[in-house]
């Protein structure tokens, strides 16, 4: 090999202090004396980088010469966070790193806080396409993600008076060292016009408008560098560059007009999760970068085989979510309009490559678009998908069964493309997150599907890499286990098991108690820092991290927080448990209601955490900019997850998992992989309470009186009265009217009807706490108990159920 190769020069201090200082010098461009924090982060970065591309390149060459399967993850959403530690953590290189750097003086802590967070997706969805890249790594599949590279990621978010505010984000600002723009892949892509039909079976799409793809990579460092997968982000560029007759005119602004134009595609990424925005921008996003991979793997494909029908056998593409489900028709586009294969050997291959993950089964989250703008944007996918669902219709009839046919099409009423439909008949397998999230997707949106396929929908339960969600984000506790039980469950989170044979040495629970004591002082650290509020690290720490909704039911626990607030006022002798309510998530900035519930949760803040009566007994913090690299500071921290959805709403959730793993007890609803946690976990440690999904589907169909419910509850009725005569908001006092006549007149979620059992299983917590000994022996059968929900696990059901290719 006649690479030069970074490795030959080790990964020793001495080679890392060398290393540093020449990047510094000549990458850089700064002295050491003028070297900022910033300039130091970027030279180690770049170091580290060098050794990431030695594994890098001897990956993919391995995968080429091999001709390998390869699996292509298509995702709108990539969150990512930052990448420094999760590659310092993967390569094993901290210590060397450590004491190369206080050869400067300097602090890792420092050098890492400098980066900025890989915003590039909004919650859930996106750090589970995260977590799926780090373990196809893991378990060396020859794996691509590709995305979008946003110039902007999820706003920024900040208080003013307690009101959410965005604000744009710039995570390129600073310098991006972990990308390799490929000048060289590049593709076009074709936006509106006509097609034309030459009668000889060439059919044309003449566009009226086109735009380049370009790839932007980013390694993917799996555990110990074994394994190095890409991800790879499209960026949109003009065409045609600067109209020089308007320029030169005197026209500049208009003479810029197309650029602009092209480059607004990968401007921004879409803030809404679950809420579908029918805009056209939208739509563009997501057929620019679906055709982008697709046509960058055909061509990955032809460099190594010469026959197109032999595409399924190597390369499986998983859509996430319906975001990249146009990959259907494109894929079918590509297949007989460029490769010239007929409709129906295009449809087989379309079947054999692709499938289909869904994360939700709110009806109204299910992407749907308007015939006519579709057909604006992309005139001959529409004739593709006319053409898809004619003869899947046929089909359909001519198998006689009793399934509605108007809820199998793909074109609904005549006037709306349903993604979801197109995505279930383009796909090879179709999967829910959760073993709860499949049975009702068999049972709901997809009844009719499931009848005629009963083989295709199947189930992969979420997972969490256990590298970024233990290993780095919880040094303490890491170094704990590794000391106990070895270093096993790094890579194999099952073996984490072993850590149950403990939970009640005496010796261990010291310590256990003493890794999430320095979690939780170094939390209120950031607490203090971020609101200026002080709080006891020996409190129970309550936590609820994730987007606002009201699914999810913020506002059933800041009800909660009101009752607990009164019955201490009321009785401030009693023998409270000392509680610390934090809370973390962005609210998508046209959602009104989950805006009113950031601003209610900060009003409680300020009116509890001023009372003196109540002093330490509860104190109410909302962080604000809940992001990546703030969960991985409070995860650790926490004593009580927050998992509290209305039943049968929530998909999987992911945050479950991550706090459940680090020690944290769940209180929860019987939703999503809760389910599943608390199988595991066993009933003793776990805080269920509340409604069943059979029960939610019950009350759908007989209807609900929460009015009866509220007047029927007297610590409801007065936590509700207080919020409506405006105890929290004096300054207004009629600023909560439409929340609580949400609870009075149209409780879609269920708020009231699960508060009673809700706050009963808080004050079983508040019991279950002030046993210390006993809280620390649950709290490590936990993290021991939950091993399987290692992404790791989840990857190799995907690898075996729908992609077919061999893991580690
Ligand atoms: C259509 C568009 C506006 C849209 C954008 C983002 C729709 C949905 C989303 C994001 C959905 C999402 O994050 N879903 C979550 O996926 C997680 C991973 O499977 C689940 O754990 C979680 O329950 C689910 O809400």
């Amino acid at each position: 090999n006649a690479m030069k190769n970074w490795d030959d020069r080790g990964t020793t201090a001495e080679a890392i202090r060398a290393g540093m200082i020449d990047k510094l010098v000549y990458s850089v461009g700064k002295d050491p004396e003028h070297a900022t924090l910033q300039d130091w982060s970027t030279a180690l970065g770049l170091v580290v980088r060098d050794h990431v591309v030695d594994h890098w390149f001897r990956a993919s060459h391995r995968s080429h010469e091999e001709k390998k399967k390869r699996v292509y993850y298509l995702s709108m959403e990539f969150l990512i966070g930052r990448l420094f530690n999760d590659a310092i953590a993967n390569l094993q290189i901290e210590p060397a790193v450590q004491e190369a750097l206080s050869t400067y003086g300097l602090e890792l802590r420092d050098l890492l806080d400098q980066e900025s967070d890989a915003a590039l997706g909004n919650g859930g969805l996106g750090r589970l396409a995260a977590c799926f890249l780090d373990s196809m790594s893991r378990l060396e599949i020859p794996a691509f993600g590709y995305g979008i590279r946003y110039e902007h990621g999820l706003f920024r978010q900040r208080f003013h008076d307690g009101w959410q505010i965005e604000e744009a984000e710039d995570w390129l600002v600073s310098g991006h060292v972990w990308e390799f723009e490929r000048l060289e892949a590049r593709y076009t892509i074709k936006f509106g016009g006509h097609i034309s039909f030459d009668g000889q079976g060439n059919t044309k799409w003449h566009a009226e408008e086109t735009v380049f793809a370009m790839a932007y990579d980013t390694p993917i460092t799996g555990w110990q560098g074994k394994h190095v997968n890409t991800l790879r982000l499209w960026s949109s560029r003009p065409t045609e560059i600067l109209d020089l007759r308007r320029f030169n005119s005197g026209d500049y602004l208009n003479a810029a007009e197309k650029m602009i134009r092209a480059e607004t595609i990968s401007r921004v990424l879409y803030p809404d999760d679950t809420t579908p925005e029918g805009k056209e921008l939208r739509l563009k996003q997501e057929y620019f970068f679906t055709s982008a991979s697709l046509q960058d793997l055909i061509r990955r494909y032809l460099t190594e085989h010469d026959d197109i029908r032999h595409l399924p056998d190597f390369v499986s593409i998983q859509m996430n979510d319906t975001h990249p489900a146009i990959a259907v028709a494109e894929l079918m586009r590509l297949l007989t309009d460029e490769h010239r294969l007929s409709f129906v050997d295009a449809f087989d291959i379309v079947q054999k490559t692709l499938s289909y993950t869904n994360h939700t089964l709110l009806p109204e989250a299910l992407e749907r678009w308007h015939v006519g703008l579709f057909r604006k944007v992309l005139p001959r996918h529409m004739q593709i998908i006319e053409w898809i669902d004619f003869h899947h219709l046929a089909e359909v009839q001519s198998r006689n069964l009793a399934v509605s046919l108007e809820d199998v099409r793909i074109i609904g009423h005549g006037s709306e493309v349903r993604m979801g439909n197109l995505a279930f008949i383009g796909s090879k397998k179709v999967n829910g997150v959760s073993a709860l999230h499949t049975e009702l997707m068999k049972q709901t949106v997809f009844a009719e599907f499931h009848r005629l396929y009963p083989d295709r929908i199947v189930n992969e339960t979420n997972g969490i890499t256990p590298r970024r969600w233990l290993y780095e984000c919880n040094p303490p506790l890491r170094k704990l286990l590794m000391e106990t039980i070895g270093t096993d469950w790094i890579a194999n989170l099952e073996k984490i098991d072993a850590a149950a044979a403990f939970a009640t040495d005496a010796s261990f629970k010291e310590k256990f108690a003493a890794a999430k004591h320095a979690n939780k002082i170094r939390l209120a650290g950031v607490i203090e820092k971020k609101l200026g509020l002080r709080v006891d690290p020996t409190a129970l720490f309550d936590v609820q991290i994730k987007r606002i909704h009201e699914y999810k039911r913020q506002f059933l626990n800041i009800l909660e927080t009101i009752a607990l607030y009164q019955a201490i006022r009321r009785s401030p002798a009693n023998d409270w448990t000392p509680r610390v309510k934090i809370f973390g998530g962005k609210a998508a900035p046209g959602y009104h209601v989950a805006k009113q519930i950031i601003k209610l949760a900060n009003d409680v803040a300020k009116i509890v955490n001023s009372d003196p009566v109540v002093g330490d007994r509860l104190k109410v913090a909302f962080l604000p900019n809940y992001n990546v690299s703030l969960a991985e500071v409070i995860i650790p921290a926490a004593d009580l997850s927050e998992q509290i959805s209305t039943a049968g709403m929530e998909a999987s959730g992911t945050g479950n998992m991550k706090l459940a793993l680090n020690g944290a007890l769940t209180i929860g609803t019987l939703d999503g992989a809760n389910v599943e946690i608390g199988e595991r976990v066993g009933p003793e440690n776990i805080y269920i309470f509340g409604l069943t999904s059979e029960d939610v589907a019950e009350i759908r169909v007989k209807g609900y009186d929460s009015r009866a419910t509220i007047e029927g509850d007297p610590v409801l009725s007065d936590v509700l009265r207080a919020i409506a005569e405006g105890d929290f908001s004096p300054d207004d006092p009629s600023r909560y009217h439409d929340l609580t006549d949400i609870l009075y007149n149209s409780d879609y979620f269920l708020v009231t009807a699960d508060f009673q059992s809700y706050f009963q299983r808080q004050r079983d917590v508040d019991h279950g706490f002030r046993d210390t000994s006993r809280w620390t022996e649950r709290a490590i059968l936990n993290t021991a108990n939950v091993g399987w929900f290692s992404s790791d696990r989840t990857i190799r059901g995907y690898a075996a159920d729908i992609w077919n290719v061999p893991s580690v």
